[in-house]
């Protein structure tokens, strides 16, 4: 599925602006994109279903074109309707889903999209809802709205809504692949595979990158083919160079369709002990973060992303977990075009022994799939991964796991999959019995935070044993995709106390120089980047308050140490 585009021959309509949303028989006002529950006190815990409704025009000289709707992402369960008829039906959020509504689409007329929404998570849903206290992983026994997750669980129609209007004639999903290319002799291969309509087989394919130019006559919906570029511009993290990938559909000279794509040129690979982008060892230094942010709640909100990219470039970062979801589609060109890799992550968290039975594994295989299908061009993805902090010391998370583990697999085989755990600790009871199937281990610690609570000292000697078993078990690169400490912005103490900026400060600190000692652990993030809603708990001041910026992206100490530490020493 390709995302929509505007160019001279598409057609998009951006359905982003002010809705009508009914509740319990109200009708108001409402934004898309956003979530529903900061824009009115009383939708704050609001679960739906509600009903968002927007009119639109198709103009009347689009009669015979494709009509195509598009949703970014909508939080949660959600039945699409136009002209009163059912067109899609999605049960994930975070993700994007299409439907072809031409046939109901009233060209030259009023049209009426209406969405029923409800965000109710349950025991064994993506993410997941009320889990029986003592099979909690994240969550808090009776936290409100209770979840089995340390984010708020906001509702609605999160990302952008689009009208696309086309040629039956199109091109329908582009795959690039350059990881046969040849760093050291400054050789790009990029082979492709583009799938088209069944309309646009006896017409030409012309495909053009880097100056090249290739027709192709189309005789099936699929068509592969390479392109070969000597001197390559490589995509690097300090020199992000983006080629353009542009395909038309020809019938002799009249162009009946056109796609753009950025593409960046770039091998990774992995042994047992390193990660290597262009043949180079890399080392990501970064953080866990979250799409988030006061009102919009989990929405598309463009000066974040662009204030979030200007401040992980300001504190030398390079890189970032889209923790725990895939994240809105610009994140991803941001992060292309400016030099920063991500490890996207699929929207599962807080799963436990709840979704380990076949049905919830087939969503769970779907979501990877989708996942990986929307964001498999991006250069700057440099891993999957599949769960954050699964129950994966249960027997049955066994098979779940390796069910997607393949399916990564068997969809990309030019990045590396993980898994992230917050078992396999020096405590066999801890043994997670899914992590043997990843490419790479990634683990969340809190060594001087739940454990070792306001003795960072001792909490380092523990983790320092942790993480080289850890290793020895599974002679794999590492990723410690999490630890932290809260710290409430402007408190501060000495000698440095749990919850003051400078115990966040020290902890992150000294966590930082013990791993960057392993030669095993390929990457630090930090939890988290900046502060973030949660539900209502005992553990959460409103926040979690583990940000190294605050949630308005006011640096706090932590910030200013890093950012000396992550520009000079590495
Ligand atoms: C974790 C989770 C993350 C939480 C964090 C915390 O292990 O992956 O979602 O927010 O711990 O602060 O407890």
């Amino acid at each position: 599925m390709l995302r929509p585009q505007h160019n001279g021959i598409r057609n998009v309509y951006d359905l982003s602006g002010i809705w009508e949303l009914e509740v319990k028989g109200r009708k108001r006002p409402i934004t898309v994109p956003a979530s529903w529950n900061e824009q009115y006190q009383d939708l704050c815990y609001e679960e739906g279903p509600v009903v968002y409704k927007k009119f639109f025009y198709v103009p009347a000289d689009f009669r015979g074109k494709k009509i195509r709707i598009y949703f970014g992402a909508v939080n949660t369960d959600c039945i699409v309707y136009v002209n009163g008829n059912k067109v899609a039906e999605n049960h994930i959020g975070y993700l994007p889903f299409e439907a072809d509504i031409t046939d109901f689409t009233r060209f030259g007329e009023e049209n009426i999209l209406e969405v029923k929404v409800e965000n109710h998570l349950k025991t064994g849903s993506f993410p997941a809802g009320k889990t029986p206290p003592k099979d909690l992983l994240i969550g808090s026994p009776d936290s409100f709205p209770a979840t089995n997750f340390d984010f708020f669980p906001y509702g609605g129609i999160i990302r952008n809504v689009n009208l696309e209007v086309c040629n039956l004639e199109k091109i329908t999903d582009v795959s690039v692949d350059t990881s046969t290319s040849k760093p050291e002799k400054r050789l790009g291969i990029v082979k492709l595979n583009v799938k088209v309509s069944e309309s646009s087989i006896g017409k030409i394919l012309e495909i053009e990158l880097a100056s090249k130019k290739k027709e192709i006559e189309i005789v099936k919906d699929s068509i592969d083919t390479e392109f070969k570029i000597e001197n390559v511009r490589f995509w690097r993290l300090n020199a992000p160079y983006l080629y353009k990938l542009k395909l038309k559909i020809k019938d002799s000279e009249k162009l009946l369709d056109y796609y753009e794509l950025k593409i960046g040129i770039r091998t990774i690979e992995w042994d047992e002990k390193k990660l290597y982008l262009n043949k180079e060892p890399i080392f990501l230094k970064g953080f866990g973060k979250h799409e988030e942010f006061p009102i919009l709640g989990q929405g598309t909100f463009y000066p974040m992303m662009i204030k979030d990219f200007s401040l992980l470039k300001w504190i030398g970062a390079n890189s970032f977990r889209t923790s725990h979801y895939p994240y809105s589609e610009e994140w991803l060109d941001l992060a292309d075009e400016l030099g920063i890799l991500v490890i996207d992550e699929a929207p599962h968290v807080g799963v436990t022994r709840y979704h380990y039975n076949p049905e919830t594994e087939k969503l769970a295989v779907d979501n990877v799939k989708r996942m990986i299908e929307r964001d498999k061009n991006h250069p700057s993805v440099i891993m999957w991964s599949v769960a954050n902090e699964p129950e994966s010391n249960h027997p049955d998370a066994e098979s779940f796991f390796k069910a997607l583990y393949e399916t990564a697999k068997q969809l990309d085989k030019t990045r590396p999959i993980t898994l992230v755990s917050c078992l396999d600790q020096p405590d066999a009871r801890t043994r997670d019995v899914a992590l043997k199937y990843f490419d790479i281990v990634s683990i969340n610690r809190y060594y001087g935070w739940y454990i070792f609570q306001g003795r960072i000292d001792e909490g380092l000697k523990a983790l320092d044993k942790d993480v080289e078993e850890l290793y020895q078990r599974h002679k794999k690169p590492v990723v410690v995709t999490e630890f932290g400490a809260d710290a409430i912005s402007g408190y501060h103490y000495d000698p440095p106390q749990m919850f003051s900026e400078e115990y966040q400060a020290e902890l992150v600190e000294k966590t930082i120089k013990l791993l960057r000692e392993k030669d095993f652990i390929v990457g630090i993030h930090v939890w988290a980047f900046a502060d973030f809603k949660t539900p209502q708990n005992i553990r959460r001041p409103i926040y979690n308050h583990k940000g190294v910026f605050t949630r308005t992206r006011e640096p706090k100490l932590t910030a200013h140490v890093l950012r000396k530490f992550w520009n000079n020493a590495f």
